[in-house]
């Protein structure tokens, strides 16, 4: 039985839920972003998508430990961070479609969710710029005597950038509740890492700037809860950051609904071998097997956030744009 079969039993045994809830919080993610993916050729989305297909496992894992007091950052890549965090659907089809009602006022698009109300606190298209505003949203909570925890989301590539180390230094001297979260999926655009980095685990950066690194199979929801939740609660103690790097795959192209593995950068094995390891079909398959999620309600599960998205894309279709005299509202302060 391997760690996480074991963690699924031991859920099922207390009642808990928590792998049924884990299930549908990544299927909801899933059939949102396909239904992105289907729709996007119709121009109504009219600006880049990177979609988290494939990724939906670790925002999902982690965001089962978390409150609407606990505050998450992150990238370009944001989907599945904003929805795990309990971002408004209709708000983010919104802002996908450029309407009023968007999370951003229709201004910002797929690249600038935040929902502040459960603790999206925002999120930044160029790498890494998004890690110093985690860290300072960590300094805040402290500063205020909070046990509540940033949640740092960064890709690979991220740890590159200057701005990582300066926030993972500034944080780990400070002990600031600041967790970074690596979603490795091997890839920075079209360049593997193996050509951007030398050949160590991208944890030792974080052990090097004294904070505690945890290596979890990021497309195991559960695994990721369970090496979360020391990280957290530590970070909550007043003991300082951590960092979870999870190892993932994205399936679709770095940005845009389609497929491209045509273009030569990764080849077909690779991508047949990460869709084997599936986050979704995988969990879907364990509580099937273990009696914990019936067909029928499996079926009814997936009607109902069928129904939810439709729902959301009809409000965001019908929505209005923004009024083009309100075109230099927003720019700066008052
Ligand atoms: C500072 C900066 N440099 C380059 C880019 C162009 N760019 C956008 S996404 C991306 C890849 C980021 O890779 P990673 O952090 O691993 O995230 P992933 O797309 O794999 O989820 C790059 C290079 C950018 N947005 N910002
Ligand atoms: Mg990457």
């Amino acid at each position: 039985m391997t760690r996480s079969e074991s963690a699924l039993r031991a859920a099922a045994a207390t009642g808990a839920d928590l792998p049924v809830r884990l299930f549908r919080a990544m299927l909801r993610i899933r059939m949102v972003e396909e239904e992105i993916a289907a729709r996007y050729s119709q121009e109504k989305m009219r600006c880049p998508v990177h979609l988290s297909i494939g990724q939906e496992a670790v925002p999902v894992g982690l965001s089962a430990l978390l409150g609407p007091a606990d505050q998450a950052v992150s990238t370009h890549r944001c989907h599945a961070h904003y929805l795990a965090k309990g971002g408004d659907l209709k708000a983010m089809l919104c802002e996908i479609m450029g309407r009023e009602p968007g999370c951003c006022g229709g201004r910002g698009g797929s690249m600038h969710l935040f929902d502040r109300e459960v603790g999206m606190l925002l999120s930044l298209p160029i790498v890494a710029a998004s890690i110093p505003v985690g860290v300072g949203a960590a300094l805040a909570m402290k500063q205020r005597g909070q046990r509540s925890v940033a949640i740092i989301y960064l890709g690979d590539a991220s740890v590159e950038e200057g701005a990582f180390h300066e926030s993972a230094n500034f944080a780990s001297l400070h002990k600031l509740p600041a967790i970074f979260v690596c979603e490795n999926n091997l890839y920075s655009v079209y360049t593997p890492l193996d050509e951007r980095q030398p050949r160590r685990p991208i944890s030792e950066l974080a052990r090097a700037h004294g904070m505690p690194a945890t290596e979890v199979d990021g497309n195991d929801a559960i695994a990721v809860h369970n090496a979360a939740r020391p990280l957290l609660e530590r970070a909550r103690e007043g003991e300082g950051p951590g960092f979870l790097l999870a190892e993932t795959y994205r399936w679709r192209e770095h940005c845009g609904p389609n497929y491209d593995n045509a273009l030569g950068y990764r080849t077909e094995a690779e991508f047949e071998s990460w869709k084997a390891r599936d986050p979704v079909r995988l969990l879907g398959e364990r509580l099937a097997k273990d009696g914990m999620l019936a067909a029928s309600r499996r079926r009814a599960m997936e009607a109902e956030i069928a129904a939810e998205i439709a729902d959301a894309f009809a409000f965001a279709e019908a929505a209005p744009f923004p009024r083009p005299d309100s075109i230099a509202s927003q720019l700066y302060a008052d």
